[in-house]
């Protein structure tokens, strides 16, 4: 396994000397789709010049991100990004994979990344009924036995990373659709009882990080939110640990909610901090001159929506090249959903977010 130094030099970059990619994109070779215009400042300075904490994305390291020259000399320029979120490699089954024994290679290149060019790091995530390793799926548990299991998982991560972590996805996706709580391993074992076990070793573990609970499908008014904000109020009552709220922000072009802020004042409400946390907009494939200024106007409205609450502390994209999204292979027929195309170019979604940074109107 390479040190992430080493990756650092296949990148060719040293830490905040990154300079910037050319100010003025380019179309694509391939398509005659258009591109950004945007060149003044990054959208990570525009976030802080907002008075936001960062813009920032998820990284990769099960891909061969970390080995792409390309995508790290873009990606490591702090004007762009300022702000790392590990889109699996903190994930249970890469860092527990067996009972009690933790391997915190992965994770620990996304952390150096963080520390070694100050980019602030969310840890993602600790419990969540997904990308579990099978011990954890297929014990017949009984509920001592697997509330030790979560305290020694949650312990063993937040532990790991105390005082390098800005804020942690505690707890994942608990919540179906319908308001009701997720039946996984966890809930079938534990009731609701799981998530306060969860934030209260998080909070002991790391007395410092924000403990946040990130789901989708909350980010608009509905009964997912009321739900959510429903367990947040109870857990507040109960005197559980509880920070901030993750909205994950998976949304479709030309579907994107229109209670955003509503909804979002709502969390502000509560007393808490919330983070956009996995935005992404994919279209339907191929795409068009049409679909891409919609895109624009879509993330407008998302970061401008994080731009009218000031419990919004950031902005993170679910990877911000086309490259390497997640959206393809779990969304057939679909993709383009970042900000930067395939071939790392700036698409007008970039134009988008610098607007919504900047707090001009879109259509001004
Ligand atoms: O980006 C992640 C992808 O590589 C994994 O295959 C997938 C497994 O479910 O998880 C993706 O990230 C998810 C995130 O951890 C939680 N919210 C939804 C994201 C997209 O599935």
């Amino acid at each position: 396994m390479q040190s992430a130094l080493a990756l650092f030099a296949l990148a060719a970059v040293s830490p905040l000397s990154v300079s910037a990619v050319p100010a003025t994109a380019t179309a694509s070779s391939s398509s005659a789709l258009p591109s950004a215009t945007s060149n003044v400042l990054g959208l990570n300075e525009l976030a802080h010049a907002a008075g936001k904490n960062y813009f920032g994305s998820a990284v990769d390291n099960t891909l061969p991100e970390f080995t792409d020259p390309t995508y790290m000399s873009i990606y490591l320029n702090w004007d762009q990004f300022g702000q790392i979120t590990p889109a699996n490699a903190m994930k249970w089954m890469y860092i527990e994979p067996e009972p009690g024994v933790f391997n915190f290679t992965l994770g620990n290149q996304i952390a150096d990344l963080a520390s070694d060019y100050d980019y602030v790091l969310r840890g993602h995530n600790g419990v969540w009924y997904s990308e579990l390793p099978s011990w954890v799926t297929s014990t017949d548990w009984n509920a001592t036995g697997l509330a030790y299991a979560v305290q020694r998982h949650v312990n063993g991560i937040v532990s790991q990373y105390a005082g390098r972590v800005y804020a942690w996805d505690v707890v994942n996706e608990p919540l179906n659709d319908n308001g009701t709580y997720r039946e996984d391993v966890f809930y079938d074992t534990l009731g609701a009882s799981y998530i306060s076990l969860a934030l209260e070793t998080a909070r002991a573990a790391d007395p410092n990080a924000k403990l946040y609970i990130n789901d989708y499908n909350i980010e608009y008014v509905g009964t997912k939110s009321t739900a959510m904000q429903d367990l947040i109020t109870q857990l507040q009552a109960d005197d559980v640990p509880i920070d901030g709220v993750g909205m994950e922000s998976h949304f479709i072009v030309g579907e994107v909610p229109t209670t955003l802020v509503e909804n979002f004042q709502a969390y502000e409400a509560l007393g808490l901090e919330f983070a956009i946390t996995e935005l992404d907009i994919r279209m339907e494939l191929p795409a068009t001159e049409e679909s891409y200024e919609q895109q624009k106007q879509d993330y407008y409205t998302v970061v401008n929506a994080c731009m009218q609450v000031s419990a919004c502390v950031g902005v993170t994209v679910w990877d911000w090249t086309d490259k390497y999204s997640w959206i393809p292979s779990s969304f057939p027929g679909y993709g383009d959903a970042c900000p930067w195309d395939a071939d790392y170019q700036r698409k007008p979604a970039y134009d988008g977010i610098a607007i919504a940074f900047e707090g001009q109107n879109i259509t001004a």
